[in-house]
């Protein structure tokens, strides 16, 4: 099922059209309203009329983080406060938080892109979904929510955590679509085992998962724990939240929603804009958005842009499933590491359960890893050599496949926090 024929299949051609049109207006909106863009612009003798086609785009400014943060809160908006009609805002881990303004164009915008999403996944106007991510300021909640009801499926808009509530009303509700992360996915399906639901009595069919990088192991673990389709979602705050891309049924890659935003890959370190298939981090430009249009902006998300044809039938380059942020990427002794290879290799091995912490340090000069992971009850009761064994299996893994050397410490069923929205996989005791 698609639901916007028209521009998710639209021809490339005529799509490339519709982008340039777009931009042109995204650029003399944000020229004429937004004093840093206009400025950051001139600075690079930039004027919107100068846009002959898409290529320009490089030579525009990049738009990063800090900038939200310092126009914080409302000077990266391009119309007055009485046009917004919504704000959301991206919790961040440490001072301000970056703040968005939505106009109700753009709340009509957002509700018909997740309405697309939602359709890739599978949900039709006869499902049931259970939206368990966060209401709020944070985007997942209300984005989801308002793409349900564009569809006509009958929403559950629980929110997240209160997690023997959530598998009661699942199985009373006849819940048929779960919307969460990932890790709350699994922390769901473990308390499904302990309570002792019974799976095959519950109507759920597929879950839209994301918000925080998860594997593909972590996806087969999710589909066999709770006997469901997984499908990855994507989107972030600053773009609009979720609603930017979506995996259709097929599973291989998102597509993104390229008549809104329009995609780049570059080498984070020269900025340059690097050809399909090659990994990088990504960068968005609105193409509709009023409230708070963004220009070449940096996700620091790590991926790769496949240009292939879907045999879904939609037109839309697809994106492979996120590695990583690169605030995320470990650096130990010179090898880049990012914590979803590390999780894969756990996934791998077996006799872990999915839930696991990696813990930097720095002893004098060097970078240490410790990595922290659960076993399995089974294995917990086993003797001491089978826990030894494994600890070592899981070490000479990681060194095998990722390079670098890991202190690995088996720990208890049940010691490592369970999350509720996006999970901490890492401390970095460095910058504490
Ligand atoms: O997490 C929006 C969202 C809500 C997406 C619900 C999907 C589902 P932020 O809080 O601004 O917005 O965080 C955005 O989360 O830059 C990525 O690093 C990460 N992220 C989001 N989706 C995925 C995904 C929402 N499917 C940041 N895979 C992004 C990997 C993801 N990382």
């Amino acid at each position: 099922m698609i639901w916007n024929q028209h521009y998710e299949c639209m021809p490339r051609e005529q799509l490339k059209d519709l982008q340039l049109e777009r931009l042109r207006k995204t650029l003399e909106r944000v020229y004429h309203n937004v004093p840093f863009y206009r400025q950051k612009l001139q600075e690079a003798g930039f004027e919107p009329g100068d846009l002959q086609s898409l290529d320009d785009l490089q030579k525009l400014p990049f738009t990063a983080k800090q900038d939200l943060r310092d126009n914080y809160p409302f000077g990266m908006f391009a119309v007055p406060m009485s046009e917004i009609v919504r704000v959301h805002a991206s919790s961040g881990t440490t001072g301000k938080p970056t703040v968005v303004g939505y106009t109700r164009s753009d709340i009509n915008t957002w509700a018909e892109l997740m309405a697309r999403t939602l359709t890739c996944g599978g949900t039709t106007k006869n499902s049931v979904i259970q939206v368990a991510y966060g209401y709020g300021l944070f985007t997942g909640g209300l984005g989801v929510h308002y793409g349900a009801e564009r569809i006509g499926a009958s929403v559950i808009p629980i929110s997240g955590g209160n997690t023997q509530r959530q598998i009661m009303l699942m199985e009373d509700f006849g819940t048929t679509v779960l919307a969460c992360t990932p890790s709350y996915a699994i922390y769901l399906a473990e308390a499904m085992e302990e309570m002792g639901v019974d799976k095959n009595r519950l109507k759920l069919q597929y879950g839209v998962f994301g918000a925080e990088p998860w594997s593909e192991r972590m996806r087969q673990e999710i589909e066999k724990r709770l006997n469901i389709k997984a499908i990855d979602i994507y989107g972030l705050s600053e773009v609009i939240g979720p609603g930017v891309a979506s995996e259709c049924q097929e599973q291989k890659g998102l597509h993104i929603f390229e008549d809104h935003f329009l995609p780049e890959v570059i080498d984070p370190v020269t900025e340059k804009p690097l050809p399909f298939g090659e990994k990088g981090e990504l960068v968005f430009t609105s193409l509709t958005k009023e409230g708070i249009p963004i220009i070449r902006y940096r996700t620091r998300d790590i991926t790769t842009l496949k240009a292939e044809v879907c045999s879904c039938g939609r037109t839309h380059v697809r994106m492979e499933k996120v590695m990583g942020r690169t605030d995320d990427m470990l650096i130990i002794r010179g090898v880049n590491v990012f914590p979803s290879q590390i999780e894969s290799v756990l996934l791998e091995i077996g006799d872990t359960e999915p839930h696991y912490l990696l813990v930097v340090d720095r002893k004098g000069s060097l970078d240490e890893l410790e990595v922290q992971v659960e076993v399995s009850q089974a294995m917990f009761s086993d003797k001491v050599k089978g826990l030894e064994t494994l600890e070592k299996t899981i070490h000479h893994r990681i060194e095998s496949l990722l390079g670098i050397s890991a202190k690995v410490k088996l720990v208890e069923p049940h010691s490592i926090p369970r999350s509720e929205g996006k999970a901490k996989r890492v401390i970095d005791k460095r910058s504490l």
